[in-house]
């Protein structure tokens, strides 16, 4: 496979993997999260994509930040590693820029990705960096036992809000759309089967990818972000909505009173790595 060609998520390829009992990608540490934690959900998710993908595990490599989320890169037998706490983003464009074969997917939490490393995230979308992005969205800081983070809903109560959050959360989804990502879409960690085919989806893509994946946290949000909640929440972006139609997808984002599902947004162009081989022949350089 070249780097210009992408793989291609064949739903009966992954059946054909699954019967032969060579399932691959699973590392063979058992998660440490919590019992119920919706993270369970996306590495069954990402597991399942690379293998319908029939992507070569050499080639995939998962990174990440520090947080829950962020011990992703144990539970998968790819190439990856922890980075540090909100840089996962400019590690992954190295890597990518490295090696312009490797599927390279990043992965962080809400905190890990719009609070500490919230300054990477437009510049690795604005550079249309060939890579995936999967934020895991449970409204708090888990890892560090349930502080309020940045997308923390207004009034919601924790160690470091016991008043109420007074603010008024970010809106991801809204904010990356306009930071020009070329693929924009969300899930929920409640509905499997829609987030394995997002994951694909976004992995498919060529061009920075950004998946935001709703995901409760059972043992320090009892309230808020909760599977009942959530539940009775999502509901899917309109069979009408024109992927191609940014000011359409931004109008959807911005209602986040029910969150939409599904791909908010496309776009077709040139990545970091089409721009740098266009400088190297200018210069006169081999690749
Ligand atoms: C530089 C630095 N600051 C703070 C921390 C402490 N810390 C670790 S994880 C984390 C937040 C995790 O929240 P989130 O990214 O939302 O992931 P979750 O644990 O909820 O999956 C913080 C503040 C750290 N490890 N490094
Ligand atoms: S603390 Fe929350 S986010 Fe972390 S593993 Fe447990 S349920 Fe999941």
């Amino acid at each position: 496979m070249t780097a210009m060609e992408k793989p291609v998520y064949v739903d009966e390829k992954l059946q054909e993997v699954k019967q032969s009992g060579r399932l691959e990608y699973r590392s063979r540490a058992l998660p440490t999260w919590c019992p119920g934690c919706g993270y369970f959900s996306i590495v069954e998710g990402v597991t399942a994509a690379l293998n319908g993908m029939a992507i070569p595990q050499q080639e995939a490599v998962v990174l990440s930040g520090i947080g829950c989320a962020s011990r992703f890169p144990f539970f998968v037998s790819t190439y990856g590693f922890h980075t540090l706490h909100g840089r996962v983003l400019p590690v992954a464009t190295g890597v990518k820029v490295a090696n312009d074969k490797l599927t390279v997917v990043a992965i962080g939490g809400d905190g890990d990705g719009f609070a500490i490393g919230g300054g990477h995230l437009p510049h690795a979308a604005k550079r249309n960096v060939d890579m995936t992005y999967l934020l895991f969205d449970n409204g708090i800081y888990g890892l560090t036992k349930g502080q309020t983070s940045p997308t923390s809903a207004y009034g919601f109560r924790t160690s470091t809000t016991p008043y109420e959050n007074p603010d008024q959360p970010l809106n991801p989804v809204l904010m990356v759309l306009s930071y020009g990502a070329s693929w924009v879409g969300q899930a929920y960690a409640g509905h499997p089967d829609h987030l394995r085919q997002m994951i694909a989806a976004a992995i498919q893509h060529r061009g920075f990818s950004y998946l935001h994946i709703l995901s409760p946290c059972v043992t320090f949000d009892k309230t808020s972000k909760t599977y009942v909640n959530l539940g009775m929440q999502v509901r899917d972006l309109p069979e009408e909505h024109d992927v191609t139609n940014l000011m359409s997808a931004m109008h959807h984002a911005s209602r986040t009173s029910r969150p939409l599902l599904g791909l908010f947004y496309r776009d077709l162009r040139p990545t970091l790595g089409d721009n740098l081989d266009g400088l190297v022949a200018k210069a006169g350089g081999d690749k």
